[in-house]
């Protein structure tokens, strides 16, 4: 910590990324249920923008909205932030599930997570396979290349609980489709989800609360860093690998450093130094409530977690200034 480059800086930040998450939340949140998630993705990216760059750091988003020419705002590599302060590294996602959001379905999310500079995996947006589970565990209890009855196995014996006690959550696609029959033919109780697998894997970390043991499954790329900022603050084992089916996406990872297209990553090799991670909820959840708008406040509950000294925070942030918003 001593040696930190946002040591000192980071309980500050903690406060403050918060405030940037909720501005994200309530902007989607207006959008809920509307049928348009681009529409809610636009508001609740503008409003994350305008947040963050009042935040006193010198910040690069290296896990954003997309490339520079797709993404016309918090694209990977735009600066943000006031332009004082330290140099780092941010992962966010303002609308995480936007489909979700625009069907007004659970856990949709506003995240963000800010790391000590190079200390996140610049990950390309392509599919990674993921596997986690909670902390208190023994170390390797997962392992992304056995088999999912292994892992299964192994967690229901160090949780001491027969198999048809353990819930896991996979997003329900069609590539999923031998993993949910594998999974299912253990006897577990798998929770499908539509889209938010960042949500499904930080569930793992609280499963008296979500139900959620393990998550298993593909999703995308950079939701499992931000998923790993998530855990390196919380405990838990995540490990994930790229698919890099392709020789385009080979070349494409290459350029962002990648040198070796099987390597698994662990939740320390995705996200390193110190992170503050915060997510706030845009639409009811396991774990986070949504944007709720009442005739004097808009209420608002964020989590918020901090590796250096691994405390996890809920917020519950009644907003009377209802112009601000
Ligand atoms: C997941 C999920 C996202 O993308 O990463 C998923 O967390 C993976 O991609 O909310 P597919 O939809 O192609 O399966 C989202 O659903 C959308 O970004």
């Amino acid at each position: 910590m001593a040696n930190s480059v946002i040591a000192g800086l980071d309980r500050v930040l903690t406060m403050e990324i918060v405030r940037v998450t909720e501005r994200a939340a309530v902007a989607a949140a207006r959008l809920r249920g509307r049928g348009d998630e681009k529409a809610a993705d636009q508001v609740a990216v503008d409003a994350m923008r305008a947040e963050l760059n009042r935040l006193p750091i010198r910040g690069t988003v290296v896990i954003g909205e997309g490339e520079r020419d797709e993404a016309p705002m918090l694209y990977i590599g735009e600066e943000v932030g006031s332009g004082t302060g330290p140099e780092v590294d941010i992962a966010l996602d303002p609308l995480e599930g936007t489909t979700i959001c625009a069907k007004n379905l659970p856990n949709a999310l506003a995240v963000i997570a800010v790391a000590e500079k190079g200390s996140l995996l610049y990950a390309p947006d392509v599919y990674m396979d993921k596997i986690a589970v909670g902390p208190g565990y023994p170390e390797g209890v997962i392992d992304i290349d056995a088999s999912p009855q292994q892992n299964i196995r192994n967690i229901a014996d160090a949780k001491r609980v027969p198999v048809s006690e353990i819930t896991a959550c996979i997003l329900d696609r069609p590539r999923h489709a031998k993993l949910i029959e594998a999974v299912r033919a253990t006897g577990v109780a798998i929770r499908l989800i539509g889209d938010g697998d960042v949500a499904g894997v930080i569930h793992t970390t609280n499963p008296d609360e979500t139900g959620i043991d393990i998550y298993l499954g593909s999703g995308g790329a950079p939701e499992g860093v931000l998923a790993a900022a998530a855990l390196r603050c919380t405990g838990g084992q995540m490990q994930g690998r790229l698919i890099l089916d392709t020789p385009e996406k080979v070349a494409r990872a290459a350029k962002m450093g990648i040198a070796d297209p099987n390597r698994v990553y662990q939740v320390n090799d995705m996200a390193r130094g110190d992170v503050v991670f915060a997510a706030t909820g845009v639409t009811d959840g396991n774990m986070l409530s949504g944007v709720k708008f009442g005739r004097t406040a808009i209420t608002t509950h964020t989590i918020v977690l901090r590796s250096s000294s691994r405390t996890v925070r809920e917020i519950k942030a009644r907003h009377q200034d209802l112009d601000k918003f």
